[in-house]
């Protein structure tokens, strides 16, 4: 018999539902999050008028099969447990995870306990104490440093026990590396009081005592690592990411290092290993990366099973205001994007953030997901402590000037509950301040603080000047290429591979027989199966390098039939190391950055980025400027990084022909990266083995082939990879006299096989050409070697695809002057100036490279018109 359900109820508890689902959703926006209390609207489906409820109804029994409350409830007290639940100091956004036992299991952590944990007197007395260090440590900076700028946490000082918090829970969950990334917002405070870095060591940095061996970067942007211990005894190492003034861009690098360190441990389920990254409310609401670093979070290549994300949320951007920083309602909206939950919560309310952090690290481990803290507070100061905030914020910082340090509030509601006395309190900050004092009169006395020393992994590892030509065995006997090819073509036998790639495994079967030269991508997988075989670990990423965007790689093979991957590289030997190839997001930046992290912590690898052409590299121009071509100099951090980039002139328009090397080769100091342009696959296999054989640690920049990939003359042989080694510099194939040569090219990559093929085609014996293989550091030795057969005075010109303006004209010129070894004029012959790399015409491409190699040979027709291309700059 079917129950009758009396309307009126029934009306009545679909209100009651719907009441409770919208605190669910939107019960974060009255939320007491700020702790300054500005005002906010407040939406009116959280008021019960909304549901026609009136103070009558509040004694009404309802039911709340949903909500996650044992126990019979009036209306009154279910509004009440929700508002607690849902608008107290912590607003939780969650309602837009899609699956539901996620958004239960939430529901089931927040609702019966009204959000709110218990803590026990020590561990209040805990949190007091890290507050205590935090605030004591920034008042004394402003004391003893007047004016100097330390970007102070003042207004967000619950970071500190926030972070302490978190690691006592790390702790528990078996995690024992975190790597942390930060901006300057708190850094030095967290440099002391977390990272262990000695406080006299930071204030000999404000004093600037060490000028003289100087470390290349200021304080507020120098990493430290450190080992934690726990309250339970659980040991945890601690690394603080060195990183630039550019906001962000380290996300992607600590989150590459947090993979390299669990990798390395076999860490599988990425249990291990966490990355903690702090962000500003500004930058994460602005900067791209913050998307790009987020989209990483869950692709296998990429995950680290959860960051856990914390917003120092100052509501403020030097003196930008949120309206004018976001159009989005919170800093952290962009996280949204994410099946994850995003905590505001009231930074003055240190028991909220300590709720907060233990919620956030328990969903980050039941759910292997990322996790966002989004921290209210204020900045009690201008940007900087010189900078004046009531210009720009005059209301704001009326109503900041008004609050008590966080410190005072908790102190007063400990009092209040009598778990400590004033006395106590006050001996905690004493003690505090004396260790400071202390600290400071060590940073005057006269030692010397010893340039560090490369440790743990890095230790069999060097970086400096290129070191002398020690030569280094990059030849592999040639029964092992010969095998290492035949055995990538062995698949399964259950299978199928695509019809068209037998003819391309037929290929490789002829090469390892000897019947078919090399072409550059078997090349490239003899370099990673002899360094895997040789126990390098082989990492490879980029959009689309699976399959190779040529189609030229075939390393990941789909079965034809039902999809199921294969990749021969994994398979060669039992004791090999892995070679992992992958497919990337359509991301440089956020990849770029994760590689370059990863390479930092796998310095025994070959890590590898590949570009999809060359010119995309600079969406992630920041990583390269600040982070490969000059970390060595301001943190003497190493990375053997190696970028694969796409690069020649095919025609195809002002993008997809240049990797602008004239970028990379501008950034080159001090042996800083290495540059180079093959022009052969034996030089690109010699040189991928030296870049991981070498001890010395450099990113390498290759200039990587298109339409060289199937050129008939691109080829080596397999005895070109059984002996020798990478040649610097490439003499001239034809062995001419001195008297013969009139004239010398210098030329570098793809242009030479078109030099090479026009010298032949009109039996020009007069012309010597000479390929400079590796651009950075540049081989001055091997080239006058090189140049010692023929005579003074001949002509030397170095011929480029590139404009004028670009390639490595420029940065040659200003080697060289216009005389080679005060032996041999030196011009350039290129492209004309122009704002664009290439043109958008192929038949103009084609003119101009015709035109290009007449003026090399020096046969250019006189009649066109004069000097279109120039000699190069002066
Ligand atoms: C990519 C980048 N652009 C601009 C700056 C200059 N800058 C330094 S701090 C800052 C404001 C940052 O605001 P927020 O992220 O909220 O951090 P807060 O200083 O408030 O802690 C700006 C614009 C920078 N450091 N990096
Ligand atoms: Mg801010």
């Amino acid at each position: 018999m079917k129950r009758r359900v009396d309307p009126e109820i029934a009306a009545l508890q679909d209100r009651v539902y719907l009441l409770i689902r919208l605190y669910r959703v939107r019960g974060h926006r009255i939320a007491r999050v700020d702790p300054l209390g500005l005002p906010q609207p407040a939406p009116p489906e959280l008021e019960p008028e909304f549901f026609g409820f009136t103070d009558a109804d509040m004694d009404l029994p309802v039911v709340s099969e949903t909500f996650q409350y044992d126990g019979p409830l009036t209306l009154g007290t279910l509004l009440e447990r929700l508002r607690n639940t849902y608008c107290r100091s912590i607003g939780v956004q969650y309602m837009h995870i899609d699956d539901l036992k996620v958004r239960r299991w939430l529901q089931q952590r927040m609702e019966p306990t009204e959000n709110r944990t218990q803590l026990t007197r020590h561990e209040q007395l805990r949190i007091l104490t890290r507050l205590t260090d935090a605030v004591t440590f920034e008042e004394f900076i402003h004391k003893k440093f007047v004016g100097a700028k330390s970007f102070s946490l003042e207004g967000s000082e619950s970071l500190i026990p926030l972070l302490d918090l978190a690691f006592e829970k790390a702790g528990e969950q078996g995690i024992r590396e975190i790597v942390l990334g930060m901006a300057h917002r708190g850094r030095l405070n967290v440099l002391a009081n977390v990272m262990g870095k000695s406080a006299s060591q930071i204030f000999r940095e404000f004093a600037d005592t060490d000028w003289k061996a100087s470390r290349g970067d200021v304080k507020y942007h120098l990493g430290h690592s450190t080992e934690w211990t726990t309250s339970a005894g659980a040991k945890i190492h601690l690394s603080l990411c060195f990183n630039p003034s550019h906001l962000e861009f380290v996300n992607a690098v600590a989150l590459g290092r947090t993979r390299a360190k669990q990798d390395r441990a076999g860490d599988a389920d990425r249990a291990r290993g966490m990355t903690l990254l702090i962000h500003g409310d500004a930058s994460f609401a602005g900067e791209g990366i913050v998307q790009e670093t987020l989209n990483l979070s869950r692709l296998r290549a990429y995950t680290v099973g959860g960051t856990l994300h914390v917003v120092v949320n100052n509501q403020i951007g030097f003196t930008t205001s949120p309206d004018e920083a976001r159009s989005s309602t919170y800093a952290t909206d962009i996280a949204k994007m994410l099946q994850i939950p995003i905590f505001h919560v009231n930074g003055e309310d240190p028991e909220a953030v300590a709720q907060v952090i233990r919620l956030s690290m328990d969903f980050r481990h039941q759910f292997k997901r990322d996790v966002v803290i989004d921290m209210f507070g204020y900045r009690r100061l201008g940007h900087n402590e010189g900078d004046e905030p009531a210009f720009t914020q005059p209301v704001l910082y009326q109503a900041i000037a008004k609050r008590k340090p966080v410190r005072e509030g908790y102190l007063e509601h400990l009092l209040k509950l009598g778990g400590i006395t004033r006395e106590e309190a006050d001996a905690i900050e004493a003690k505090r301040r004396e260790v400071l004092e202390k600290e400071l009169s060590e940073s005057k006395s006269e030692k010397v603080v010893p340039p560090e020393q490369f440790r743990g992994i890095w230790s069999r590892y060097a970086g400096g000047p290129e070191p002398a030509q020690k030569k280094i065995q990059t030849a592999v006997p040639l029964e092992k290429l010969a095998s290492w090819l035949e055995l990538q073509t062995r698949l399964p036998a259950d299978f199928n591979p695509h019809p068209k790639l037998k003819k391309i495994l037929q290929a490789r079967q002829q090469m390892a027989a000897g019947e078919h030269a090399l072409d550059w991508s078997a090349a490239e997988s003899l370099a990673f199966a002899s360094l895997a075989c040789q126990g390098f670990h082989v990492r490879m990423t980029g959009q689309d390098t699976e399959r190779g965007t040529f189609s030229q790689r075939h390393a990941v093979l789909h079965d034809y039939l039902d999809g199921h991957t294969y990749v021969p590289l994994q398979h060669l030997a039992p004791e090999q190391a892995p070679v992992e190839i992958f497919n990337s997001p359509l991301s440089e930046t956020g990849v770029l950055g994760f590689e370059y992290g990863y390479s930092l912590d796998y310095p025994d690898g070959l890590i590898l980025w590949e570009a999809q052409y060359g010119d995309f590299w600079n969406a992630a121009q920041p990583i390269v400027d600040q982070f490969i071509a000059s970390a060595e100099t301001k943190w003497q951090r190493l990375s053997g990084l190696v970028l694969l980039l796409p690069h020649g002139y095919e025609g195809q328009g002002p993008e997809h022909s240049s990797a602008r090397l004239e970028r990379f080769l501008h950034l080159t100091a001090d042996d800083n990266i290495q540059v180079v342009y093959p022009t052969t696959p034996a030089q690109y296999f010699h040189c991928l083995r030296r870049q991981a054989l070498r001890p010395w640690r450099k990113p390498l920049v290759i200039m990587t082939p298109k339409s060289l990939l199937r050129h008939p003359k691109a080829v080596s042989s397999l005895e070109d990879c059984a002996t020798g080694s990478f040649e610097r510099i490439l003499q001239d194939t034809q062995d001419k006299s001195a008297d013969q040569v009139h004239r010398i090219i210098l030329c570098t990559g793809k242009i030479y096989y078109e030099l090479e093929e026009h010298r032949l085609e009109t039996r020009n014996d007069h012309v010597a050409i000479i390929r400079l293989e590796q651009l950075y550091p540049l081989p001055t030795e091997p080239l006058k070697t090189a140049l010692a057969p023929f005579r003074d005075g001949t002509q030397v010109f170095w011929v480029q695809e590139e404009p004028v303006n670009m390639g490595a004209w420029p940065y040659l010129r200003v080697q060289f002057g216009d005389r080679l070894f005060e032996r041999f004029p030196f011009a350039g012959i290129a492209r004309p100036a122009s704002a664009t790399p290439a043109t958008g015409s192929f038949r103009r491409h084609k003119q101009e490279q015709q035109e290009l190699i007449e003026q090399a040979f020096g046969t250019a027709n006189e009649k066109r018109p004069p000097s279109p291309r120039g000699r190069g700059p002066g």
